[in-house]
Order: C-alpha cells, then structure tokens, then sequence
C-alpha cells in the first residue's frame, strides 16, 4: 500500500443524540496506532456535536456538499459551510447516493472539483453494481468513473483526496469481495492514474476498499498490496468493532 493507512466510518443515515453520544464515547476511550488517518462521518446534523466531542486523532467528514456555492438550494449544505465549521472532509459519489439520489459520474466530478477547491479534502467513492460486474461491463464503469472524477482535479489537489472501491453488490450486503476481487480492482485504479493522471499520483494515491467490512474480515484485506485502507458502514457505528479494524494494519 501507499501512504497512511486510512480508516473511514460511514455512518450513513443513522443515529439519535443518545447512541452518537455513545459511540464518541467508545471511540474516544478506544486505542488506536498513531500511524493511521482516521475519519468518522455522521449526518449533517450530528456533524458539528462529534466535532467538538470526538478527540484526537480522530477527524470528521461529510457525507455529501452540494455542487457550487450555497444559495437558493433548499435541503443542500454546502462546502464553504463544511471549511467553516472547521470539517476537514467530505464523501462524494457514494453508491447510495449515485443510485438513490440520481447522482451521476458528472455532478459527482463537478463536486469532487467544488469541494477541492473549498479546501475540503474528498473521499471519492466508485464501484461497479453485479449486474455490470456479471455482464462484462466493470471495467467501463470504473474507468468511467474515473475518468470524470480526474477530468475536474488538478493534479496537485490528487493529494487532497483519496478514492474508495465499493462494489455495490457488497454494500451492506454482508458478502464481502474477495481478496482477489479487491486487489484486482486497487491495482487497475492505480494503473489506470498512473497512466491517466500521473505516475507519482499513483504510487502515493491511497485507495480504499468498502462493502461489508467488519472486525473478521479487516485483516486479510488490509494486508493487500493496493488496499490503503477501508470505508466501514455497517461495523463503524459499533465503537470495539470499529477500533478493531483501525488496528487491522499489520
Ligand atoms: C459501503 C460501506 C460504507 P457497509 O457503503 O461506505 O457500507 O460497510 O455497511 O457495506
């Protein structure tokens, strides 16, 4: 792998005041190595509330921004929001979002560009539904993807973000990809940037694997060349859980 190993936990659209409470709580009394980027992203409006609580190192993302700058978009928050309250990171293109809310490769380059250039650093998520998977078609897709996401990123702001692998058949689905599966997916992104972008962006460019990650299955997967690290939904909103996987590095 490159870089620092990356931990996000996403925690989708889930939780009270009590069980946040709770899990900042776990979270804070939980040990975890120095040596690894830790990022936990509750909703809008638990945002704020785990900002001031959470301790470090654990840091804070977003789970979207709107596009451009905020305005007359009712039910949107925007990126110079997120940089004012002091939010160092945002998702975009998530799965959910891609299928659920219509978001395509497109708006999710135009937010990954907005984003970047509000200062957010960006969890850019791809991956491939099993009807493409099965139909021969991933690897369009994924280059696809790609291919939008580096059309509105410079180069130097490739290091303000890293991308997340999320086969969508995996997704809270309890099936996890193989190990075979994800190395084979890691290495065609960092070979497609090195060829696409730039060799350097490549060898430094963190990429994360996501889909059913849990404290069983961290290990295997964290020990593959070109996994960087995870994107954790399902077991991030467990405290030991989550802590196990952020020591999954060995
Ligand atoms: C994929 C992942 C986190 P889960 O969506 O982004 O969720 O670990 O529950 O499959």
């Amino acid at each position: 792998g490159s870089g620092r190993f990356f931990i996000g936990g996403n925690w989708k659209c889930n939780g009270t005041i009590d069980s946040v409470t709770q899990l900042v709580k776990d979270l804070n009394a939980g040990s975890v190595p120095s040596t690894v980027e830790i990022v936990v992203s509750p909703t809008f409006v638990h945002l704020d509330m785990v900002k001031r609580t959470l301790r470090a190192p654990f840091q804070v993302a977003a789970q979207d921004c709107w596009v451009s700058k905020g305005g007359a978009f009712t039910g949107e928050v925007s990126a110079e929001m997120l940089h004012d309250f002091g939010i160092p990171w945002v998702i975009l293109g998530h799965s959910e979002r891609r299928s659920l809310c219509r978001e395509d490769d497109e708006l999710v380059g135009m937010k990954c560009e907005y984003a970047l250039s509000q200062g957010l650093k960006v969890i850019a998520c791809i991956g491939e539904t099993l009807e493409q998977r099965e139909s021969g078609h991933m690897w369009d897709v994924i280059d696809a993807q790609l291919q939008a996401i580096a059309n509105h990123t410079t180069i130097g702001n490739w290091t303000n973000m890293v991308v997340a692998y999320e086969p969508v058949w995996a997704i809270g689905t309890g099936v996890v990809a193989t190990p075979e599966q994800a190395q084979e997916v890691h290495a065609h992104v960092r070979a497609w940037v090195a060829k696409n972008v730039n060799p350097q962006v490549a060898d430094t460019l963190r990429i994360l694997y996501g889909g059913s990650v849990n404290d069983q299955n961290c290990e295997t997967l964290a020990n593959l060349e070109d996994v960087d690290g995870f994107l954790v939904g399902g077991a991030s909103l467990k405290g030991p859980s989550f802590i196990k996987i952020c020591n999954s590095e060995h």
